[in-house]
C-alpha cells in the first residue's frame, strides 16, 4: 500500500486487507476444487457417467459461509467506515479548513475563503479557464479570497479538511492516495470529501476518471505543513487576492 497520511487511512487499509484475505481464501478454495474435480471425475476413474451428481451438502454450507463473511465485511466494516466519513462532517468546534477544488482539463485549482472567512461571490457567468471558480472580482468578499491555479496549495497538519470537489467541464475524479480519498468531480455538483492529514510533506492529486487525452498528466500537488507555516502562506495569499483571470 502507498504511504497513508490521513487519520482514517488505517480503517481503509484494514478493509482492503480483509477483502483481499477473503479473495485469497476464495482463490485457494476454488483452485483446490478445480484440481479435485479433474482428479475425482476424470474418465479413467469414472468409466460410466453418474447422472445424480453431488450428494453432499458441503458446497451449500461453504456458500453460506462465504456469504456470512461478505456480510460481516460489508455491514461490520465498510458501512460504518463510510458512515463515519460522511455522516458527521467536522463542525465549527473542530476548526476544519474548508476549500473548493475545481477540476478542468487537465489541471486542479483550489479556492479558500481568505482571512475574512467569507467566500466571495461566485457565478458561472464569470467562470472561464483563468477563473475556474467564477469569482466576481468586484465583490468585497472576493478580494481577500485565496485561489491557487497551478502551483501547490498548502494544508495544515492534524486539522480536518473539507474539500468541496467540482468540475468545470467533464467528469474528473479527485484522488489522493496518501489521504485515502477518491471522489468524482462532477460539473454542477459540489461534493465534499473530509480527511485529516497526519503527516507533513508533498502529496499528489491524480485524476482517477478517464477525462480526455491529457488525463494521465492531470496532476496536482499540495503540501501539508505546520499550522504556523499554513497561517503565513494563507495571510500572504489572502493579501494578494485570488486569481480571476490569466492576464
Ligand atoms: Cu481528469
Amino acid at each position: 500500500m502507498p504511504e497513508s497520511a490521513s487519520a482514517h487511512g488505517k480503517g481503509i487499509d484494514e478493509l482492503i486487507l480483509y477483502v483481499h484475505l477473503l479473495m485469497g481464501a476464495l482463490f485457494v478454495g476454488w483452485m483446490g476444487y478445480f484440481v479435485f474435480t479433474m482428479l475425482r471425475f476424470n474418465k479413467g476413474a469414472n468409466p460410466k457417467a453418474d447422472y445424480v451428481g453431488a450428494r453432499s451438502h458441503a458446497s451449500t454450507y461453504l456458500e453460506i459461509g462465504v456469504a456470512i463473511v461478505e456480510a460481516v465485511l460489508l455491514i461490520g466494516l465498510a458501512v460504518p467506515l463510510w458512515a463515519k466519513a460522511v455522516d458527521n462532517p467536522p463542525g465549527a468546534a473542530e476548526k476544519p479548513v474548508e476549500l473548493q477544488v475545481m477540476a478542468q482539463q487537465f489541471a486542479w485549482a483550489a479556492h479558500f475563503p481568505g482571512l475574512d472567512g467569507k467566500w466571495g461571490k461566485q457565478d458561472t457567468k464569470f467562470a472561464n479557464r483563468g477563473n475556474p471558480f467564477g469569482l466576481d472580482a468586484e465583490d468585497a468578499d472576493t478580494k481577500d479570497d485565496v485561489s491557487v491555479m497551478t502551483e501547490a496549495f498548502l494544508l495544515p497538519v492534524n486539522r480536518p479538511v473539507i474539500a468541496k470537489i467540482s468540475s468545470m467541464d467533464v467528469i474528473h475524479c479527485f484522488k489522493s492516495a496518501a489521504m485515502r480519498v477518491t471522489q468524482d468531480a462532477i460539473p454542477g455538483l459540489s461534493i465534499p470529501v473530509v480527511f485529516t492529514p497526519t503527516k507533513t510533506g508533498d502529496f499528489t492529486i491524480t485524476c482517477a476518471q478517464l477525462c480526455g487525452n491529457g488525463h494521465a498528466s492531470m496532476k496536482g500537488v499540495f503540501k501539508v505543513v505546520t499550522q504556523a507555516e499554513f497561517d503565513a502562506w494563507y495571510a500572504e495569499k489572502s493579501k494578494a487576492g485570488p486569481v480571476t483571470s490569466f492576464d
